[in-house]
């Protein structure tokens, strides 16, 4: 019951990021799956017992990056992780290999969800080369608070890049006032060229 439940919230997400209709979701850990509608997908939604072993947080500050686990503020499964910054900023980021499995990446979406626990802050998702750390794409929207809330970058063209890409949730404040941001189920699916 709780796998389909999961099934079901997933494929929500990736609706709203692809608008498609039909699609197979596979694993929910960052494993590759090919689904039916041309789409080559990895999704990490935090969950096992040890996400930290394919997550790597940090920050400066006060800010810090942690993780709920067996919790229930979850967006799917029981974990999810979060961010926690009064004055300065954390980050968490999980490394994708693109070989092997996001063979054609010239049309890519990433997304993330947000549940700001707080009115509402400015968080940001972005896409890093380690090879030589610059950003490849990013966008800081100002997400409400109140429940999980998507965010999301889409016609990524990744065909210049192989090896590891890195994506990654940041959150900045600065006033003082320390403010817990949760995420959960980050993904990247890349269309297959038929
Ligand atoms: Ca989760």
């Amino acid at each position: 019951m709780n796998g389909l439940i999961r099934r079901s919230r997933l494929a929500r997400v990736l609706v709203s990021l692809l608008s498609i209709t039909v699609i197979s979701v596979g694993a929910v850990t960052t494993t590759a799956t090919e689904a039916q509608a041309g789409i080559v997908e990895r999704v990490d939604s935090l969950e096992g017992s040890t996400p930290w072993t394919r997550w790597e947080g940090g920050g400066d500050g006060d800010g810090i990056a942690g993780y709920d686990i067996n919790g229930t503020g979850a967006r799917s499964g029981v974990n999810n992780g979060w961010l926690h910054v009064g004055n300065g900023w954390a980050a968490n980021r999980l490394r994708i290999t693109l070989d092997g499995g996001l063979v054609n990446r010239y049309n890519c979406n990433v997304g993330v969800w947000f549940n700001v626990l707080n009115s509402g802050a400015a968080v940001g998702l972005q896409v890093w080369n380690p090879n030589g750390w610059h950003i490849i794409a990013e966008t800081y929207p100002w997400v409400a608070g109140g429940g999980y809330r998507q965010v999301s970058i889409s016609g990524l063209n990744l065909q210049s890049y192989s090896g590891d890409i890195y994506l990654q949730v940041i959150y900045g404040n600065s006033n003082g006032i320390k403010t817990w941001v949760r995420f959960d189920d980050m993904a990247i699916q890349c269309r297959t060229p038929n």
